[in-house]
């Protein structure tokens, strides 16, 4: 039983202290901060399959997989010894290779109604260059995203509900212009009424409407019966391109997605995470007469130095191919990740708790709150302090949850039943100790 109870976290906690003397706020992402649940962040000195290693030497099983991208656990040996024999061959020239084909070829045969893909280097750069292919594709300027959908932080994403009968957007981040705001409408989660509602508001308007078609970034929210298909329909109706925000769940929730997954079909699909395979890659890719209008074959621009970088191609690449030839593995995922969900469930329906426990797939989020998590509204309406308790017992006793309660956990394949059984219990220890 591994046990961090009686875990220093000073050697985490100095670093902390110099990290924040030269890096805002001691991290390079915020959520990394521990903003919403309180305390100092762990630095991580290793990693290997389900387990992280902080810098006092705690392990912990890993939730997150780095946010999505580790599928296989860490340190997979396949991955790192194709990066060894890659990286001495050198690192990045600014001139094709034949990797960026071959990854593309392996990605565009998983990926359903994707003929040719991009590649760059972050999910929020798929996004706003797809938002742009988009417009540039249908000559308008609209766009539709929902609220609790994250999409990278690009000036048109961070915008939140602004007032009005039909949402118009106002920035939720200084610095992103008044201009920029009023060409995203914002629609609740899984609202198709409100969607068709901003469709005949705008009508010619739109030039997409981008969707987590698994909502991630809100805890893990599925899309209700009809919802994505609705949407599908709307978008032919009015010549908008249904853009599908893949970079958690591409090769997350089956080879294809949740393309494939849901039995929808998005005009372009985003990715991120597990392409990448830990190392910083997102893409984006569509049907080849969308595709085209990219330069330097179209007008559209998008460009990037480290785009197709040898070592990103040679992770995402040998990633994709251990799960395109391990057909089980998505079986595998999913049943762990239900099994913990079920040890869950029961330690809390025997505790009497109010809570919201969602699950699709690898993925899964826990809301302490009595109504169904099935949008933004009623995913911030979990009792915070709560989770804040849940998080930090969780984490003392070698368990890394993600820190925020609007986030999803990604299960990783290296985690076993052993560890599962370990987690359910310091689960039970927790609701104990209330
Ligand atoms: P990146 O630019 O962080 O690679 O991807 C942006 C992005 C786009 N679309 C979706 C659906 C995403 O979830 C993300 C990024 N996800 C967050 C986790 N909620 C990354 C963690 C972070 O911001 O540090």
């Amino acid at each position: 039983m591994n046990t961090n109870i009686d875990r220093s976290v000073e050697e985490s906690n100095k670093l902390f202290e110099l990290a924040k003397k030269v890096i805002p706020g001691g991290v390079n992402s915020p959520v990394r901060a521990f903003k919403s649940v309180g305390g100092n962040p762990i630095f991580i000195d290793k990693a290997k399959g389900a387990y992280l290693y902080d810098a006092d030497g705690n392990r912990y099983i890993d939730y997150i997989a780095s946010w999505g991208p580790m599928i296989l656990g860490h340190a997979n040996d396949e991955v790192v010894d194709a990066l060894a024999r890659t990286a001495v061959k050198g690192t990045s020239f600014g001139i094709p290779t034949e990797l960026e084909t071959k990854i593309a070829l392996l990605a565009t045969q998983m990926a359903p109604n994707v003929d040719q893909i991009r590649f760059v280097n972050s999910g929020t750069e798929a996004c706003m260059s797809a938002v742009r292919l988009a417009r540039g594709y249908t000559g308008r300027e609209k766009l539709i995203k929902f609220s609790g959908c994250y999409h990278g932080h690009a000036d048109p994403f961070l915008i939140e509900a602004g007032s009005g009968a039909v949402t118009f957007g106002t920035p939720n981040s200084p610095g992103v212009t008044k201009g920029t705001a009023k060409d995203t409408l914002l629609a609740p989660f899984n609202d198709l009424e409100r969607v068709q509602e901003i469709f005949a508001a705008n009508e010619g308007e739109i030039a997409a409407i981008i969707i987590e078609p698994v909502a991630g970034n809100m805890g893990c929210v599925p899309p209700a019966e009809g919802f994505l298909e609705g949407i599908r329909k709307l978008c032919d109706q009015y010549g908008t391109l249904f853009i599908f925000d893949e970079v958690m769940t591409g090769f997350r929730l089956a080879p294809g997605g949740a393309q494939e997954f849901l039995g929808v079909n998005a005009d372009i699909v985003t990715y991120g995470k597990v392409i990448g395979g830990g190392l910083p890659v997102g893409a984006f890719g569509a049907r080849k007469e969308i595709m085209s209008m990219l330069a330097p074959e179209g007008p559209v621009y998008q460009a990037g130095t480290l785009s197709g970088n040898p070592l990103a191609m040679t992770a995402g690449y040998t990633t994709l191919s251990i799960l395109k030839n391990d057909e089980d593995i998505y079986v595998r995922l999913a049943d762990k990740t239900r099994y913990l969900a079920g040890l869950m469930k029961t330690a809390l329906n025997e505790k009497g708790l109010d809570y919201q426990l969602n699950q699709l797939g690898s993925m899964m989020s826990l809301h302490f709150c009595k109504d169904e998590v099935v949008d933004f509204e009623t995913s911030s309406k979990g009792n915070n302090e709560m989770f804040k308790k849940y998080f930090h017992y969780m984490l003392d006793h070698g368990v890394y949850l993600p820190p925020s309660a609007f986030e999803s956990y990604f299960l990783n394949d290296s985690i076993s039943y052993k560890d599962l059984d370990e987690t359910a219990q310091i689960f039970r220890d927790f609701l104990i100790s209330l």
